[in-house]
């Protein structure tokens, strides 16, 4: 095993900080980035840190995290989590323990955003508390071996 955490941003969550502070906060996500880099670095991590607003793409990260061996990956799949196929069946594919984060709890918003693909593979699911919170408690949950 390596010593690389991959939390990996689905779509528009390169707006973070710029756009409906109310409902996603104010840190942008270069302030996520440091959060989740000092915590990593606090548990002998190295972080690969990306975001995406393609679907194959997060896909192609899911499988490149399994063959470097990675920890694990955190994962917030952003609108991907209520459509896409994709996104289960690589985590399924994969052994590494994918933690599913979202910053906003989805299950007091819209029921369109309640049934998550995600949450059928994943090993845990941190949702709600603005995010820093959750980003923070979930690269901490991404020790979980297995
Ligand atoms: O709460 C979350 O983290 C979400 O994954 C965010 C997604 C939403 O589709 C999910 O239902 C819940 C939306 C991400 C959009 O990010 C933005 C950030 C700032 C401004 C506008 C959009």
């Amino acid at each position: 095993m390596s010593d690389t955490v991959y939390v990996l941003n689905g779509p528009n969550l390169n707006l973070l900080g710029t756009r409906e502070p109310e409902k996603y906060g104010r840190a942008t996500l270069a302030d996520v980035e440091k959060l989740v880099r000092d915590k990593a670095a606090s548990f002998g991590w190295t972080v690969e840190f990306r975001q995406s607003n393609h679907e194959g793409e997060l896909v192609d990260w899911i499988q490149e995290a399994a063959a470097k061996k990675a920890v694990g990956v955190v994962l917030n799949p952003a609108a991907y989590t209520t459509t896409s196929i994709a996104l289960l069946d690589a985590i399924l594919a994969i052994k590494l323990p994918v933690v599913e984060i979202h910053i906003t709890n989805i299950h007091a918003r819209e029921s369109f955003r309640h049934d998550s693909y995600v949450s059928k593979a994943a090993r845990a699911v941190i949702c709600g508390e603005s995010g820093l919170v959750s980003t923070r408690t979930s690269a901490h949950s991404g020790s979980g071996n297995g």
